[in-house]
């Protein structure tokens, strides 16, 4: 298995609009992209800090797993997400490692990435998620 950097760290908030402040007036970091991603019910904005984004999540819908996270936990960390060469072949691994997969094949995410999500009752509690550029793993 080969992760070459943790490539971000997702956020849920209850409004990016009122995170802004903080992300940009006191950190000093810049929003570059807010992207919605419907199939998973959820508005995304992201800060570069050197190699690995921030990503700022918000729920667009009640039944989105970001609305159901934040209701139970309140706002705060809601998941990593490892950069990986090959996704399929990091997936297979880590399945036959004993790993549940939320995800059994990637599909597209935010950032022109494909992703897959790790459960955290098998990832020592963190939500995971593994991505690699679309066209990684192509020979
Ligand atoms: N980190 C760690 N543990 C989490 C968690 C998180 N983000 N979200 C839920 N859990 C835990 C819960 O605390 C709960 O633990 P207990 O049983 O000990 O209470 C358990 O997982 C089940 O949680 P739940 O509230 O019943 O929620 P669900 O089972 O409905 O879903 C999860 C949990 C992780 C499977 C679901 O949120 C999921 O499939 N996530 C992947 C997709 C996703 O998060 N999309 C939003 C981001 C999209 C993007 O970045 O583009």
């Amino acid at each position: 298995m080969e992760i070459t950097h943790i490539e971000h760290l997702g956020i849920a908030v209850k409004s990016i609009e009122a995170s802004l402040p903080y992300y940009e007036g006191v950190l000093g970091l810049k929003c570059y992209n807010i992207e919605v991603v419907a199939d998973q019910k959820v508005k995304t904005a992201f800060f570069m800090v050197g190699k690995t984004k921030i990503e700022l999540l918000e729920a667009t819908s009640e039944d989105s797993a970001i609305a159901k996270f934040i209701e139970k936990k309140g706002e705060g960390v809601h998941h990593i997400a490892f950069a990986v060469p090959d996704l399929a072949a990091a997936l297979s691994y880590v399945e036959d490692k004993g790993v549940q997969l939320i995800d059994k094949a990637p599909r597209a995410g935010a950032e022109g990435l494909n992703i897959a999500f790790l459960h955290p009752k098998t990832t020592c509690g963190v939500l995971t998620e593994l991505c690699a550029a679309k066209d990684a793993g192509k020979a």
